[in-house]
């Protein structure tokens, strides 16, 4: 630290003197999941009120596919790095095998439908959509070693989603190859002491992007202490100890770390995830009044190590539940919006469309937009508002899509495969999307093997489209 209190050393990485040179190369990038095309309305998410609210409606796969498309297209204008993440190949087969169906492919979908449902609706769940759940990063300025840290969320706390890391984390170390630069850790084991659900539990703040940041990591419940706060109705999906565990391998610095509990009222309200409640973006956090245990001491914090590493204040947007009630940000997934820089410095809200069909939604974003929860600041200059319905039907919307990751020039030229969007590859994949997805799903055609098999030529298909040969030993085809 400088006498005046700002923080003048990079980390091992770089030194002062170039910090205006990597100002500019520093982007946060957006890696959005595709949609996968088996995506249904299971229920399998408690907790998750959408979710549950949803069961055994139809879905369509192909209009989720391309509203996610749309979605990505959009940002991509603003000049922000967009990628895409690959669905992973479901129904995943060696699952239903490991549980001990047998037979032929179609024998082991048939008899896990008979059986077991609920056990077919997890094999075949596309919930890697929302990639806020993939992992969690920690970009190269904040890490001891100077690379860009991923931890794949263990997704323990559900059964559906307990599938994803061990499909996930070898697309992630395919993309994220070179070791000079990147590391991917493995998930941290599935116990029920160290549930992980990733980026969605997780904000970075800071004054410039290239700066050190602050990492904030939002858990639901302390695991090894029985007498902590807990959600009386719905689960805490995060503990503290995956949080930590995280922040250690990562080689975050201690003085920049801040681990703060989720409102267990709020959980119980139907905010399953932290980003339903808050989202985070450079110097801003819009957050509702209700989100945190001990909200006032926890902003005191933020505000003053904020204030003692950037020198100057950090914004704090706080919504009052006089404002917007729990049961209305849940509804409207104000917080779960995308607080993006576009390219010309404007700062951009994407909020779902629910925020337009939500009265006090639509009022608050107006006092946002006015300055009116920050004194009079303008903390954001403009809202889209984009419809994803498909997704928010299952509790996920435009924040839950994507995962932050902040890479310099030569990270992002080291990122494998044909995943960043442009023209021609958003053409592409609408087309796939096209040729491929169902216009209609529900639970109970997951029961025939024709739908696997077409789920299968779709994602063998997409492996040449990304040029990410992702080395799958046991896929089913
Ligand atoms: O984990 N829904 C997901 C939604 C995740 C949203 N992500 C973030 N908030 N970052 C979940 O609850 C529903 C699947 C089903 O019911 O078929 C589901 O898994």
């Amino acid at each position: 630290m400088s006498d005046s209190g700002t923080v003048t050393d990079f980390g091992n990485n770089f030194a002062a003197s170039d910090a205006a040179g990597l100002a500019a190369e520093f982007v946060e990038c957006q890696f959005d999941s595709l949609v996968g095309p088996t995506h249904n309305y299971a229920g399998l998410a408690h907790g998750n009120v959408a979710s549950e609210r949803h069961r055994s409606q139809a879905s369509n796969p192909r209009l989720a596919a391309r509203q996610g498309l749309e979605k990505m297209w959009q940002v991509a204008s603003w000049g922000v790095p967009q990628a895409i993440l690959p669905p992973l190949i479901r129904p995943q087969l060696a699952w239903l095998r490991n549980l001990g169906f047998r037979g032929s492919n179609a024998e082991v979908i048939r008899s896990a439908a008979a059986t077991d449902p609920a056990l077919l609706a997890a094999a075949y769940s596309a919930s890697s959509m929302w990639a806020a759940n993939a992992a969690t990063v920690s970009p190269s300025p904040d890490t001891a070693d100077g690379r860009v840290h991923l931890t794949p969320a263990n997704l323990a706390s559900s059964l559906h989603r307990s599938l994803e890391s061990r499909d996930m984390a070898p697309i992630l170390q395919a993309i994220f190859a070179d070791e000079r630069l990147f590391c991917v850790h493995p998930p941290l084991p599935a116990a029920i002491a160290l549930t992980d659900e990733g980026a969605a539990n997780h904000t970075r703040l800071t004054a410039e992007f290239h700066q050190p940041g602050i990492e904030l990591f939002v858990y639901g419940r302390h695991a090894l202490d029985a007498n902590s706060q807990q959600p009386q109705r719905y689960p805490a999906r995060q503990t503290l100890q995956a949080s930590q565990a995280v922040a250690r391998r990562h080689g975050l610095r201690e003085e920049r770390t801040c681990f703060v509990q989720q409102n267990p009222a709020a959980i119980d309200a139907g905010v399953f995830h932290n980003d339903v409640i808050s989202v985070g973006h450079l110097g801003l956090l819009l957050v509702h009044e209700e989100a945190f245990l001990d909200q006032p001491a926890v902003l005191a914090r933020l505000r003053k190590l904020y204030q003692r590493q950037y020198n100057r204040p950090l914004t704090v947007a706080e919504i009052p539940t006089a404002s917007l009630s729990l049961a209305d940000a849940v509804q409207s997934y104000l917080f779960n919006s995308q607080l993006l820089t576009t390219t010309d410095g404007t700062i951009v809200l994407v909020g779902p469309q629910e925020c337009d069909h939500v009265p006090a939604a639509r009022r608050t974003l107006e006092q946002l937009l006015a300055g009116e929860f920050t004194n009079g600041k303008q903390p954001i200059d403009t809202v889209k508002v984009m419809d994803l319905r498909q997704s928010m039907n299952n509790g996920g919307g435009p924040a839950c899509l994507r995962l932050r990751v902040l890479l310099n020039r030569e990270q992002r030229a080291a990122v494998r495969g044909r995943i960043w969007l442009d023209e021609s590859l958003y053409h592409d994949l609408l087309a796939w999307v096209d040729r491929h997805y169902p216009d209609q799903l529900t639970p109970s055609d997951l029961a025939d093997p024709e739908l696997a098999d077409r789920s299968w030529a779709a994602l063998r298909e997409l492996e040449q489209i990304i040029e990410l040969p992702l080395g799958r030993s046991d896929v089913p085809w």
